[in-house]
């Protein structure tokens, strides 16, 4: 197993941990992502390739969305990264590193990396998705990271059960939920510190997963290493990165990360009136279905003839049913063929080949899941630019 220097050398964490210093020094380019001030750096982290950075203290970095034309799996190098507080366990030590579990547990825990990979492995491919994934694109424009469509990824992701953990410890009678808390801490004592909590049930699901391997290889160091918590077809502010403390409570727990943070209006719809506050909240759960074109950007041209679209698309969990296409504005829709089913939390590609004449075109697409869940042709609002999922549209002209 590695041990710290050599982690840090072979991340290349010795060039986080001196700041933005380094990534300014390994300038790129700029993008310009297509909303009011949305020029970006493209800028090269330890184990990335070059990323868009919407912040850097702590360091946010979106995928260049062209990456999801590349396959149903989302490369290791080219992952998102969203943190919250600035205090990144640059020192941590894989040799050193336990998971604490305690609580309301019959025998508290503290295992090594060892000890949990000698655990009876699964896998699962899931996306993982922040909550404000596309949050640029609010209209009203909302407070938050402006962000593209590239806060989402999909990933093949290896781990132990968390349930398999949890009946280690056993969790005694009248525990209701848990609380994970990661290695990452605040900059300055003004942020809370970044804690998160899932039901009990929830936490025994079998699907719930103590994650060390992504694609193959270790968690990315910016992806959580050593441990995260994979939660398919949740959004991405409960996988936990770094993850090395897990408490097993009676109650419902009430920090500032369940309570105030990352909550949606308690709607059937989870929006409200553009520019309203809602009367009531919910903590965000599950993913809500979205699809997109990948292979064509808005404004592209394209020739006179047949145009083989292709793209993806995925939802919380109940798999994808059906993807179907637009070329006249909704009016129409033609089933696209779905290509290899990686299980029901995955990206989903697909593809038709269209035939257009000359002209200017919208492109529509919208997918379907297998409980009759769509996406909206209107894009649904709510205060803190959460869970967009509205009818993509790619405008091409055609010649
Ligand atoms: N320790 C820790 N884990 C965290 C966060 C964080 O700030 N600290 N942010 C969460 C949020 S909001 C998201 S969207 C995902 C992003 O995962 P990624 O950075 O691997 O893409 O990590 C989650 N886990
Ligand atoms: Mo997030």
């Amino acid at each position: 197993m590695l041990d710290r220097r050599e982690l840090m050398k072979r991340a290349g964490l010795a060039a986080l941990a001196t700041g933005l210093g380094v990534a300014k020094a390994f300038a790129l380019d700029t993008v310009t992502l297509p909303f009011e001030n949305g020029e970006r750096p493209l800028l090269k982290y330890p184990q990335k390739r070059p990323m868009i950075v919407l912040t850097s203290r702590p360091p946010q970095l979106e995928t260049p969305f062209s990456v999801f034309n590349d396959g149903p799996i989302t490369p290791n190098n080219a992952f998102f990264v969203r943190y919250h507080l600035a205090g990144l366990p640059l020192d941590l030590d894989p040799d050193k590193f336990t998971l604490q579990v305690k609580g309301k547990v019959d025998r508290p825990l503290s295992l090594s990396l060892k000890d949990i990979r000698k655990l009876k492995a699964v896998e699962i491919v899931a996306v993982n998705q922040c909550s404000g994934n596309s949050r640029g694109f609010f209209d009203p424009r909302v407070p938050g990271g402006q962000l593209a469509n590239g806060a989402m990824g999909n990933a093949r992701w290896r781990g132990v059960p968390l349930k398999t953990v949890l009946d280690m410890a056993g969790v005694q009678q009248g525990a209701k939920q848990i609380t994970l808390n990661g290695m990452d801490g605040p900059a300055s004592d003004k942020t809370p510190d970044f804690v998160k909590a899932l039901d009990i049930e929830h936490a025994r699901d079998g699907e719930v997963m103590l994650a060390y391997g992504m694609n193959g290889d270790d968690l990315p160091f910016l992806n959580g290493f050593p441990l995260r918590l994979v939660v398919p077809g949740y959004y991405g502010t409960y996988w936990v990165k770094h993850l090395n403390e897990i408490t097993v409570i009676d109650n419902e727990f009430d920090g500032f990360w369940m309570k105030t943070a990352y909550r949606i209006p308690d709607t059937p719809c989870a929006c409200v009136e553009p520019g309203t506050a809602p009367k009531a909240t919910i903590p965000i759960n599950r993913f809500d279905v979205r699809s997109f074109i990948t292979n064509i950007s808005d404004g592209a041209r394209l020739k006179a003839g047949t145009t083989r679209l292709k793209g993806i698309a995925f939802d919380g969990g109940k798999g994808i049913k059906e993807v179907a296409v637009s070329t006249d504005g909704g009016k129409n829709w033609t089933p696209a063929k779905l290509g290899k089913d990686l299980g029901k939390y995955s990206f989903r590609e697909w593809k038709l080949p269209i035939k257009l004449d000359a002209g200017s075109y919208e492109l529509k697409v919208r997918a379907t899941n297998t409980a009759g869940e769509t996406q909206p042709m209107e894009p649904r609002w709510n205060p803190a630019g959460y869970m967009r999922n509205v009818v993509e549209t790619v405008r091409v002209n055609v010649a």
